[in-house]
């Protein structure tokens, strides 16, 4: 059986494994779930997933969600010596893939999500100051590692910039990265939007979450004025 994931292409963290499956040659077999509309709600799915997100990978008699947990379980079990770059062996520099990675899931993407949510609910119209200083901090941690190597972790591509890339792309269509402040980082996402699982796999999810985001911005600020 092929293993089925659950997904969106608007959904960053299912990006990173679409792209990670595209670089290994893994073919998937993919379910589209939106995730506003809670189409990972069901019994079935909860009971596989009980954090009821997408991304989630199953092959039938094993099942693992998390976009980081997941693409690390591909690389293991089907990366080739030409990968290897991709997760190293070396302990220190996968230690660092693995930080980067942590940094990812548990403050870029929130951050994100906390401009996401609220969107979607109708009701954010635009960017706080605190989302936007959250955003800006987040940047200022990139544009540091990037001080120290071409890519977020090593000197070559890894895991850590095809999970960072899906969020950081995203974030800049809604409040940009500045070049001057951080031209290490606006660098490095020009680089990482002209690979080809960049352009097959991240961007047109990209843009279709930005343009949401934008639009929906834009409504909800319609909606709110019309209330008055
Ligand atoms: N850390 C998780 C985040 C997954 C996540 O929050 N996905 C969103 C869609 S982009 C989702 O499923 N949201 C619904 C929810 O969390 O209830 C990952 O990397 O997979």
């Amino acid at each position: 059986m092929r293993a089925i994931l659950y997904h969106s292409n608007s959904s960053p963290p299912s990006r990173a494994v679409k792209m990670v499956a595209g670089i290994l040659k893994v073919q998937l077999e993919e379910r589209y779930l939106n995730p506003v509309a809670r189409d990972q709600d069901t019994p079935e799915l909860i009971e596989k997933n009980p954090m009821r997100s997408i991304p989630m990978l199953d092959e039938g008699d094993y099942w693992i969600a998390d976009s980081h947990a997941i693409i690390v379980y591909l690389f293991e079990k089907y990366a080739k010596p030409e990968h290897q770059h991709l997760y190293p062996s070396d302990i220190r520099k996968r230690a660092t893939i693995n930080q980067r990675m942590y940094f990812e899931c548990g403050i870029l993407f929130p951050r994100l999500r906390s401009v996401m949510a609220p969107t979607f609910w109708g009701k954010l119209t635009e960017l706080s100051k605190s989302m936007k200083s959250n955003i800006e901090d987040a940047y200022r941690t990139l544009e540091a590692y990037l001080s120290r190597n071409l890519y977020v972790a090593d000197d070559v591509l890894t895991l850590a910039d095809i999970s960072i890339v899906t969020t950081v792309s995203t974030m800049d269509g809604i409040y940009s990265v500045d070049g001057k402040r951080y031209p290490k980082l606006k660098q490095w996402l020009q680089t990482m939007s002209q690979k080809d699982f960049c352009q097959k796999y991240n961007e047109p999810g990209r843009e279709e979450l930005v343009t949401v985001l934008v639009t929906m911005m834009d409504n909800n600020k319609h909606n709110q004025r019309a209330k008055l």
